[in-house]
C-alpha cells in the first residue's frame, strides 16, 4: 500500500466525477474524462473456464445491449480514436475453486486510444468481478466506454453475503436466481440460504423425503435436488457460493409432520385463541425443537447432513442453533425427567452438539452457528466443544457488542448485526417496541411485535462499522458481513425492493469500505452513486426501491 502509484490512484479516485460505479473500486484513475465508442463487433476473449466462459458470454451480450443513460449527464469527451474492439482476459490460476478466501483481485485497463482493453485476474472469480466493473464503465447510445481508465481492485472482506429465508414464505427458483444475479452485480459472493425453519421444510432430501412431503407448504412449494443443482450452478456462473442452512435444534416445528416424536412443543402456538390481531401477525407455529434425548433425532440428523453435504459442495455448512426457548424443551416429559435428575438445558444442547458437530466436521465442513450457541444467556455450550479452527460464529445481537465477545473468544465471525443488517421489516409493517404506539392510548390496540426488527435505512447500513471497537488482532477474525432477509413479512412480491438497494450499501462497505481517503464517512458522496446504481439495477430487471424523489436528479445542487 505504500506504493506511490497506488496512492496516486486514490487521489484520482476522488476527483473522478461523471461515471458512477457500485461498489466503488478500491483504486481507480480516469485522468481525462473521455470515452471511446464500443465497436459493434466488440468481443471478449477469455481463456476457457467452465464458469468464467459462461460469465464472459453473458457479459458480452449485456454489454452490447447496455442502454443505461446516466441520470446526471456525463461531461465526457468522446475520443476520435479507434473504437474499442476487444476485452482480453488473462487469468493466472484457472484451477482455483470458488471457496472462502479465494483471490478476487483484478486489474482493468482501458486505453485512451487503441482498440483493446485488458483484464488481468488471479482467478476466474476475480475476472468475474472485473467484468462487472467493465460493464459499469459502458453506457450509452451511441454505446461508449470510459477511456484511459485504470482500475486495481480487491475486496476488504472475503465473506460478503446475503441471506434469504425460504421457510416462512416460499420463493420460486427464478426469484433466487434473480437475487444471485443482483448479488453478483454488487460483488457479493455468498448466498446464505436459510432453507428450513419452523414454518415449512421446503427442500426435498432424497434420504428423508417425508420432511418436505409433510413439512412443506405443498408440492408446489418445494425445492427438488434438480432445483438445487441449478441454483448452485447459477451461483458458480456468477461467482456466488451457496451456503445451506438447516436450522436445528430450535426452529424445527416443520419437521414434526414427518417425525412428531423427535420435535418438542410442536403444537404450542404463540397465538392462542383470544389473542389480539397484533400477536397473530407473528403467527409462528410452536417453533418446535429437536429432542436431544431421542436417539431417532440423530438418525434423522445424520441423513439430513449426508444429503445436504452431498448436494451442496460449499466447504461451509450453516447449522443454525439460534433461539432455543427453555419452555419448548421443557414441554417434553423426557426432558422434564432429565432436568429433575439435575441435568440442565445447556447440557441438553451440548448433547445435541456432541452428537452432530463431529459428524458435520467429518464431512470436511467448516460449521457456522448463530452466536447464540456461545452467547445465549440461558442455553449455551462450553467453548471447549466448539473448536475455533472449525467453527465460525454468526453474530446478530446487541449491536457491535456480541461481535466483540465472539472474536475476543478467538472465533472467526460473520457479522449480521440485527440493528443494521436485518432487512425483514418493510416501511409499513412495524410498530416497534418502545415506540409511541406501545404506550397508552394505543397499547390496547396491540403492537406490531418485536419479532420484526425496525426498518433499517441504507444510510444506517452504510455507516455501521463492522469491526467497531475491535483490536487489530480481533478485527482479523471478522470474515465479513451478511445482509439478512427473514421472510415472515416478505415473499417474492417484495423481495427486490426489500433487499435492494439497501443490501448494496453493505456490498460497498464490505468491498471497499464506507470511508473516503481522508478517513471520513463517504455516505453523502455515495448517495449520488447509489441513486445511479438503483436505476441501473432497475434497468437490469431488479425492482430496487428508490432512495430519492426524481426531483433531486433534476436539481443536483
Ligand atoms: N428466525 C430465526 C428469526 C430470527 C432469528 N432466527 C429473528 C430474531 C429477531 C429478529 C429478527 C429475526 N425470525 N430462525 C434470529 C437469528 Cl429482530
Amino acid at each position: 500500500m505504500a506504493n506511490p502509484t497506488v496512492i496516486l490512484l486514490f487521489i484520482f479516485a476522488v476527483r473522478c466525477r461523471g461515471i458512477s460505479m457500485w461498489p466503488q473500486p478500491r483504486t481507480m484513475s480516469w485522468p481525462v474524462h473521455s470515452a471511446t465508442p464500443l465497436s459493434p463487433s466488440f468481443a471478449i476473449s477469455s481463456p476457457y473456464h467452465r464458469y468464467l466462459s459462461v460469465a464472459a458470454n453473458r457479459y458480452l451480450k449485456l454489454i452490447k445491449t447496455e442502454n443505461y443513460h446516466p441520470l446526471v449527464p456525463q461531461k465526457v469527451n468522446l475520443t476520435n480514436g479507434p473504437s474499442l474492439q476487444t476485452l482480453i482476459i488473462t487469468v493466472n490460476n484457472l484451477a482455483a475453486p470458488l471457496t472462502h478466501g479465494v483471490n478476487e483481485s483484478y486489474s482493468l485497463s482501458i486505453p485512451m486510444s487503441g482498440n483493446r482493453a485488458t483484464l488481468i485476474a488471479e482467478t476466474a472469480w476475480g475476472a468475474m468481478r472485473g467484468l462487472e466493473t467493465f460493464r459499469q464503465l459502458v453506457w450509452g447510445k451511441p454505446r461508449r466506454v470510459a477511456a484511459g481508465v485504470e482500475v486495481v481492485d480487491w475486496p476488504i472482506y472475503a465473506y460478503r453475503g446475503v441471506m434469504l429465508d425460504t421457510s416462512r414464505n416460499y420463493y420460486d427458483v427464478k426469484d433466487i436466481l434473480r437475487t444471485i444475479g443482483a448479488m453478483s452485480a454488487n460483488k457479493f459472493n455468498v448466498f446464505h440460504w436459510h432453507i428450513t425453519d419452523a414454518e415449512s421444510f421446503p427442500v426435498v432430501l432424497p434420504s428423508e423425503p417425508d420432511l418436505a412431503a409433510k413439512g412443506s407448504y405443498g408440492s408446489e412449494f418445494q425445492y427438488s435436488p434438480a432445483d438445487i443443482s441449478r441454483i448452485i450452478e447459477y451461483g458458480l456462473q456468477h461467482g456466488v457460493r451457496v451456503l445451506p442452512e438447516i436450522n436445528a435444534p430450535a426452529h424445527t416445528g416443520s419437521w414434526a409432520g414427518a417425525y412428531p416424536e423427535i420435535v418438542t412443543c410442536s403444537n404450542m402456538f404463540w397465538w392462542p385463541a383470544g389473542s389480539n390481531w397484533a400477536d397473530r401477525l407473528a403467527s409462528q407455529p410452536g417453533t418446535g425443537h429437536l429432542n436431544p434425548l431421542n436417539p431417532k433425532t440423530y438418525q434423522v440428523m445424520k441423513n439430513v447432513i449426508d444429503d445436504v453435504t452431498e448436494m451442496f459442495p460449499d466447504s461451509f455448512y450453516h447449522a443454525g442453533a439460534d433461539e432455543i426457548i427453555p419452555g419448548c424443551w421443557k414441554a417434553d416429559p423426557l426432558v422434564q425427567s432429565y432436568l429433575a435428575k439435575n441435568g440442565t438445558l445447556s447440557q441438553l444442547l451440548e448433547l445435541f452438539v456432541k452428537s452432530t458437530l463431529p459428524y458435520i466436521l467429518s464431512q470436511n465442513r467448516t460449521v457456522v452457528y448463530w452466536e447464540d450457541i456461545l452467547l445465549d444467556s440461558n442455553i449455551k455450550v462450553r467453548s471447549s466443544l466448539l473448536p475455533t479452527e472449525h467453527v465460525i460464529l454468526h453474530t446478530w445481537g446487541n449491536g457491535p457488542n456480541n461481535t466483540k465477545k465472539v472474536v475476543s473468544s478467538g472465533y472467526r465471525t460473520i457479522v449480521s448485526s440485527s440493528d443494521f443488517y436485518f432487512l425483514d421489516c418493510g416501511h409499513g409493517s412495524f410498530l416497534g417496541n418502545n415506540s409511541q404506539y406501545d404506550q397508552p392510548p394505543f397499547a390496547d390496540q396491540g403492537k406490531g411485535g418485536s419479532w420484526c426488527s425496525p426498518f433499517k435505512t441504507w444510510q444506517m447500513i452504510y455507516n455501521y462499522d463492522i469491526a467497531y471497537n475491535l483490536t487489530e488482532e480481533e478485527a482479523k477474525l471478522v470474515l465479513g458481513g451478511e445482509a439478512v432477509l427473514w421472510s415472515e413479512l416478505a415473499d417474492p412480491e417484495v423481495l427486490d425492493p426489500r433487499l435492494w438497494p439497501r443490501a448494496s450499501a453493505l456490498a460497498e462497505v464490505l468491498w471497499s469500505g464506507n470511508r473516503d481517503e481522508m478517513g471520513k464517512k463517504r455516505y453523502a458522496a455515495a448517495t449520488d452513486r447509489l441513486n445511479e446504481w438503483r436505476y441501473r439495477m432497475v434497468g437490469r430487471g431488479v425492482r430496487a426501491e428508490p432512495i430519492q424523489p426524481r426531483w433531486c436528479i433534476n436539481n443536483p445542487g
